[in-house]
């Protein structure tokens, strides 16, 4: 058959499909900076990583943290770069969000007219006919032009249309601590999240070499009738002026997004962090907030090495308490509740406990098994009953003090009622040490390792976090531009 010309539809996806392909790409690196390393075990032991993109190297004698592995990336290629993960995330799910809704309007529109034979052979001399033009690619000839694609051009389209975007999607979804902890299944079919890390970012790099031949190929054959097809719908009579003109516009365009996305976010970080979330923050709400964790693992599956995040306080407050080994130690439960309480561990003991073994996800990336033993949050909020409706929000509050500020961090409600949540004091069967919380630390499963702050000190319910630290939802939130919901 003979195709009619490009319709505007298409070649308007196209064109947005380049602006969030693009953002994509580069928040994908600046992601992938603050832990420059790909593992393919869920234990993600540092030294066991398949690639890394890193010289740096950990201190053998002294307590490191998982932050110091973080690399600095430059804005040539990360968005924004300079280690700002936080921002790097946001420009990555709200671009998602996007080219989802783009994607999807692109398959819809394919289906509903004629389109899609552009791209789905309809003959299985696709094959040696790809063989053919492959030989002639090879000896340096041009294939004569297809109608509308040659064989080659038709199969590399449809791999990456209907293969590649999909399956981004999919290894993407499978490094979500909230889909994960509700579908364990899930990432198993990866063979695990770091499984799935490794592949998203393998999937990137053919992301990236497609690009890069497909915008050669479209320059060096054909460039005037590719550049009016694509722009203005019909190739035939553009001459070369017209075509370097319409090129150049889809430069410009592209670049004028990237360098005002970089430069906004690296001058006003918080104001970019704050649109991103407008749409951002809904959409995990309504995605994310009903998937309870369904985690258990089995014991054998326990990481060997679990990294810590976070320097453990060092006040005197804290020092004291340690010293008398946590004996003199109250957790305070207040805000808008009912019954404040005041929990000594032993109290915390006497109560119902329950243990768990989960796989712990940091937003940096790594991964690792753990077993926890604690008292459910659900527990804690039969005690103090809270008062409804005021009480919509949870803070948890750290004996840490760090970049100048207390560490702490708020959860929806609805998410620190959900069974796998608990006030955590025994790891792997002994109780916490100082590197992963002691006296007490937060699980919640669903959510990424911030979420769950150690060495608590008190619990505070409250209707509004806006008049908390920075008003942003947590230190790390304030600090480090992370999103208050955290369920990917
Ligand atoms: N008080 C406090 N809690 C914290 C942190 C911190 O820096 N301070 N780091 C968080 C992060 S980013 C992670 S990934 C987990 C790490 O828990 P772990 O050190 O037990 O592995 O703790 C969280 N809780
Ligand atoms: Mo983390």
């Amino acid at each position: 058959m003979v195709f009619d010309d490009f319709p505007f539809w298409l070649r308007f996806a196209h064109f947005i499909n380049i602006i969030f392909i693009t953002l994509l790409i580069r928040s994908g690196i600046e992601i992938l900076s603050a832990l420059p390393k790909l593992y393919f075990n869920d234990h993600a032991k540092p030294g066991s990583e398949w690639i890394k993109f890193t010289k740096k190297k950990l201190p053998k004698d002294r307590l490191w943290i998982s932050l110091d592995e973080e690399e600095s990336f430059s804005s040539w290629i990360a968005l924004p770069g300079h280690r700002n993960l936080g921002l790097g995330r946001h420009w990555h799910f709200f671009s998602i969000i996007f080219w989802i809704a783009n994607g999807a309007a692109y398959y819809i529109l394919l289906f509903t007219s004629d389109e899609w034979q552009r791209l789905i052979p309809t003959s299985w001399n696709i094959f040696p006919q790809a063989f053919h033009t492959a030989m002639m690619y090879a000896s340096f000839h041009f294939p004569p032009p297809g109608d509308p694609y040659n064989p080659i051009q038709q199969l590399s389209y449809l791999g990456v249309v209907f293969l590649l975007g999909p399956f981004m999607i999919a290894t993407g979804a499978a490094m979500s601590p909230a889909i994960d902890a509700r579908f364990p299944w899930y990432p198993k079919m990866f063979r695990g999240r770091q499984v799935a890390r490794s592949l998203h970012f393998l999937g990137m790099i053919a992301f990236v070499l497609f690009i890069v031949v497909h915008l050669t190929m479209v320059t060096i054959e054909r460039f005037p009738e590719n550049m009016g097809n694509i722009a203005l719908g019909q190739g035939r009579g553009t001459s070369l002026g017209v075509a370097i003109g319409l090129f150049s516009l889809f430069v410009i365009a592209v670049i004028i997004v990237h360098v005002w996305a970089t430069g906004s976010s690296l001058h006003k970080p918080r104001r970019i962090q704050n649109i991103l979330d407008v749409v951002i923050l809904p959409a995990k709400w309504v995605l994310f907030r009903k998937a309870v964790s369904k985690q258990q693992f089995h014991k054998s599956e326990i990481s060997p090495f679990f990294r810590v995040n976070g320097y453990p306080p060092d006040t005197k407050e804290y020092r004291d308490l340690l010293a008398n080994n946590f004996a003199t130690w109250k957790l305070k439960v207040y805000g808008v509740v009912e019954n404040p309480l005041d929990l000594s561990l032993a109290d915390m003991h006497a109560m119902r406990k329950q243990t768990q073994i989960t796989e712990h996800y940091c937003i940096q990336g790594w991964t690792a098994v753990g077993e926890w033993t604690g008292v459910p949050m659900r527990y804690i909020i039969e005690l103090c009953k809270p008062l409804l409706p005021l009480a919509r929000y949870v803070i948890f509050r750290s004996y840490q003090y760090t970049d100048g500020d207390e560490f702490y961090e708020v959860l929806d409600l609805e998410i620190v009622k959900h069974p796998q949540t608990i006030l955590a004091i025994e790891m792997n069967g002994e109780p916490l040490d100082i590197g992963h919380g002691a006296p007490l630390r937060l699980r919640v499963e669903t959510q990424l390792g911030y979420k769950m702050v150690k060495w608590i000190r008190a619990i505070e319910f409250v209707s509004d976090y806006k008049n908390i630290g920075m008003g942003q939802g947590g230190h790390r939130e304030d600090h480090m531009y992370y999103s208050p919901r955290a369920g990917i």
